[in-house]
């Protein structure tokens, strides 16, 4: 038995595998390619790994990712039903997605990057701002973040409703599932928050069709994955006015490609993947008591259904 870890950032891999070994001192932790016996290897840590990696590890029984998502593993690779897939749960991470999405509500209701963008110019130009007790946001995908980060918002006295695949309960927030409840939602909501996992079902989920469901003048953030948005049809639906902006954090292609519209869109406000960043001491007790339980034949801790894709 041995681990290997795969990630695209040499610093990242080398502080990966300076954690597990000084936590599991009598194993073998190779950085990938430099693995001493592929057939050795039965435990895979890894974010993004390239195509074709877990074909060279034959004997691999299961795979970490190093995040909430497992899309970077599942959309590339055909995982054999046998493997075990575990994302990351934790608490920090899941908090820092509401911190996240909470600092652009709040300053978009304050106006202030509109403030800020006067500044620049010395203009004093007072303009309305919104209370939360009068706006209302929208979840999209109630998993373990979700879920917290509706609650959170409830509790702060916002008006909170949340979408997910099988209804779920939530107090003090409305939740909907199916067609008919995506669409009640949409049409209430001042904003909107897409914290889905990405899948076939919702790949591109935020096209035309859903965004004509939106309330008029209402705001668009994305803290999921970039592919659930068609940016022509988010675009255009900026542009014509139905919608009043969009914060975005995830992209299709990251690093977001320069010649990209998106870039110099006045109404969008971008940040490079930053809403949740996985901080290594608080995320790999959980990789550790993984492999233990590997190791001892027992159930891993946040695995992944394959058949839905998280
Ligand atoms: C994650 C992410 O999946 O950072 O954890 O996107």
């Amino acid at each position: 038995m041995s681990i290997a870890i795969y990630t695209r950032n040499v610093k990242q891999s080398q502080s990966w595998a300076d954690i597990l070994k000084s936590n599991l001192q009598n194993e073998r932790i190779e950085i990938y390619p430099n693995i001493s016996d592929f057939v050795n290897v039965t435990f895979l840590v890894c974010w993004k790994p390239e195509e074709g990696l877990l074909g060279k590890f034959p004997n691999l029984k299961a795979i970490q990712s190093l995040g909430a998502g497992v899309d970077h593993i599942l959309d590339n690779h055909v995982v054999p039903s046998h493997i075990k897939v575990s994302k990351v749960v934790d608490v920090n991470l899941t908090h820092d997605m509401w911190e996240h999405s909470m600092s652009i509500i709040l300053s978009d209701m304050k106006n202030l990057p509109l403030h800020a963008k006067n500044q620049k110019s010395k203009i004093w130009k007072p303009k309305r701002y919104t209370r939360i007790k009068d706006v209302s946001i929208g979840i999209l995908g109630l998993g373990s973040i979700g879920k917290y980060v509706a609650s959170q918002f409830a509790l702060m006295g916002f008006k909170v409703g949340g979408w997910s695949r099988s209804k779920k309960e939530i107090q003090n927030v409305d939740t909907y599932s199916e067609e008919s409840g995506l669409k009640t939602l949409l049409s209430v909501s001042d904003y909107v928050i897409n914290i889905l996992p990405l899948t076939k079902e919702t790949r591109s989920i935020v096209d035309l069709d859903f965004l004509a469901k939106m309330k008029q003048g209402s705001y668009f953030i994305n803290i999921g994955r970039g592919p659930h948005v068609v940016n022509a049809d988010l675009l255009s639906s900026i542009d014509t006015g139905k919608l009043r902006g969009a914060a975005l954090d995830v992209f299709e292609k990251e690093p977001l490609p320069i010649e990209s519209a998106i870039w110099n869109h006045p109404l969008i406000t971008i940040t490079p993947h930053i809403a949740s960043l996985t901080h290594i001491d608080s995320v790999f007790p959980q990789v550790i008591e993984n492999y233990n339980r590997l190791i001892n034949g027992e159930l891993l801790l946040n695995l992944v259904d394959l058949s839905k894709g998280y």
